[in-house]
């Protein structure tokens, strides 16, 4: 994972910025201890790294509409906005959508979104049947950071 490896590439980074001049004082023991230091502590970083949750996930809040209202069998379009903690839009994410019915036996249809305005974003779908829906937005924000957002559309109505 891109996280595990940036930490254990991290660990070998502080190890060369150590002074050179420690190195050369006592090489054989010293050097060595450090070598096998560093082993070690790179194999604890891995085994964090495993059992820890990938990153905190960044603060990003999210704004949903549906249209049309009441949401009904047939083409609807959501629309949402992504802002920061500081409440500034978010600009830049790529967002998948995936829609499912909450009862089993339905594969989940997979779709796109657009950024419409800066922040502001619009994927089109299609509810096939009435029932309860629950979409999942797969957000990447152009830093790379992956989240997800859930938005629960209850009771759509059979047309
Ligand atoms: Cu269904």
């Amino acid at each position: 994972m891109g996280t595990r490896s940036a930490r254990a590439s991290g660990g070998a980074t502080i190890q060369q910025k150590l002074p050179d001049r420690r190195r050369s004082h006592c090489f054989s023991n010293r050097g060595r201890a450090r070598w096998l230091g560093g082993l070690a502590c790179g194999a604890i970083l891995l085994l964090a790294g495993c059992s820890r949750p990938v990153e905190p996930a960044p603060f990003v809040s999210m704004n949903h509409e549906i249209s049309p209202e009441p949401v009904r069998v047939g083409p609807a379009t959501v629309d949402f906005r992504l802002s920061d903690a500081a409440g500034n839009p978010i600009t830049g994410a790529q967002v998948g959508i995936e829609a499912d019915m909450s009862h089993a036996g339905m594969s989940p249809k997979f779709g796109g979104a657009k950024e419409r305005e800066p922040g502001r974003y619009q994927a089109h779908l299609e509810f096939q049947m009435a029932g309860d829906w629950v979409i999942l937005l797969h957000i990447t924000l152009s830093d790379g950071k992956k989240l997800e957002r859930q938005i629960d559309v209850r009771g759509v109505r059979p047309n």
